[in-house]
């Protein structure tokens, strides 16, 4: 987050984090059925919408979270590709004609505008599906940490989670928004999934509880954060020709329901927070002021 005066830390070393994306966007390939599984156009739609370039925020952060504590990323791999399949599957639904109506994203058609809103509808639910079976699938760990992962996950989606944060989004949209309102918003369409994916590399470095907390409060904030400088570049880039094209015009963002200055403000007081959560914890190689 450029203007916030922090920066992650691990930024530092971008071609080692390029090699990370490398390692998730091969293992999500493989962790995909292939051609005799399911129908052809079905797997091509879902594949079209996990492997289009994205930042692939959520499965770095677990991986990034596992070796704060000592763990072995490699042991996460699969646990984080779920969480980028239920990104991936809330992707597909976000853009469809019922919701924003998007036509592009990641710069390329929607799902449903390059196959059909069926076809699209279907690979959602099947990349979500699927991100439990990669779960409930991984010998490498254990039992209880499979089922923590697949509750912190379920939440994530859940009515507290992302159906919930959609379904606040899309009530009421030609109504001004409270602050408070826009936070809740966020923290459940943002926060909580990538809340989730760092708890989800602390609980399999085997981090003790505190930790898995603080790392999860950590992540919202950052989150939270990113989403703001988001709505803050939306503005002070004005007319931004590679935005992906959605209905969002007109509606309330944290800039409209702050201005420019109580967003920046808001913004740097999610970042001193997830700072605090990371000293909470001792693992401040994350996150590092400029
Ligand atoms: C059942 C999984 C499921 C979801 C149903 C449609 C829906 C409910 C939720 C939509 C949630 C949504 C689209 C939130 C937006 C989150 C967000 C900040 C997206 C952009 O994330 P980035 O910047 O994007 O990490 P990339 O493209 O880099 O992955």
């Amino acid at each position: 987050v450029p203007s916030g005066g922090y920066r992650l830390a691990f930024d530092d070393d971008a071609a080692w984090l390029e090699q990370l994306r490398s390692a998730v966007d091969r293992r999500l390939l493989e962790l995909l059925p292939s051609g005799a599984a399911g129908p052809a156009r079905l797997l091509e739609a879902a594949r079209y919408a996990l492997l289009s370039p994205g930042k692939r925020f959520r499965p770095l952060i677990t991986l990034l979270a596992v070796r704060e504590f000592g763990g072995d990323s490699t042991l996460a791999l699969d646990a984080a590709c779920a969480f980028e399949m239920v990104h991936a599957a809330s992707l597909i639904l976000d853009d469809l004609p019922s919701m924003d109506d998007a036509q592009t994203r990641r710069g390329r058609p929607t799902t449903h505008r390059q196959f059909d809103e069926a076809t699209a509808i279907l690979a959602a639910v099947g990349l979500l599906n699927r991100a439990f079976g990669v779960i409930a699938e991984d010998e490498r760990l254990s039992s209880a940490v499979k089922a923590e992962l697949t509750r912190r996950l379920s939440d994530a989606v859940g009515f507290a989670g992302l159906v919930s944060g959609q379904a606040l989004d899309l009530g009421a949209r030609d109504q001004t928004r409270t602050p408070a309102e826009m936070e809740l918003l966020n923290h459940r369409k943002t926060g909580v999934l990538i809340a989730g994916a760092a708890e989800a590399g602390a609980l399999i470095a085997q981090a003790p509880p505190e930790a898995v907390a603080a790392m999860g409060r950590f992540a919202v904030h950052l989150g939270m954060a990113f989403q703001i400088h988001d709505d803050l570049l939306d503005v002070e880039g004005g007319l931004d020709l590679g935005k992906d094209l959605g209905q969002d015009e007109g509606m309330t963002t944290m800039v409209s329901a702050l201005g420019v200055g109580g967003a920046e403000a808001a913004m740097e007081a999610h970042l001193a927070a997830a700072e605090t959560a990371l000293v909470d914890v001792g693992a401040r190689g994350l996150l590092a002021r400029y």
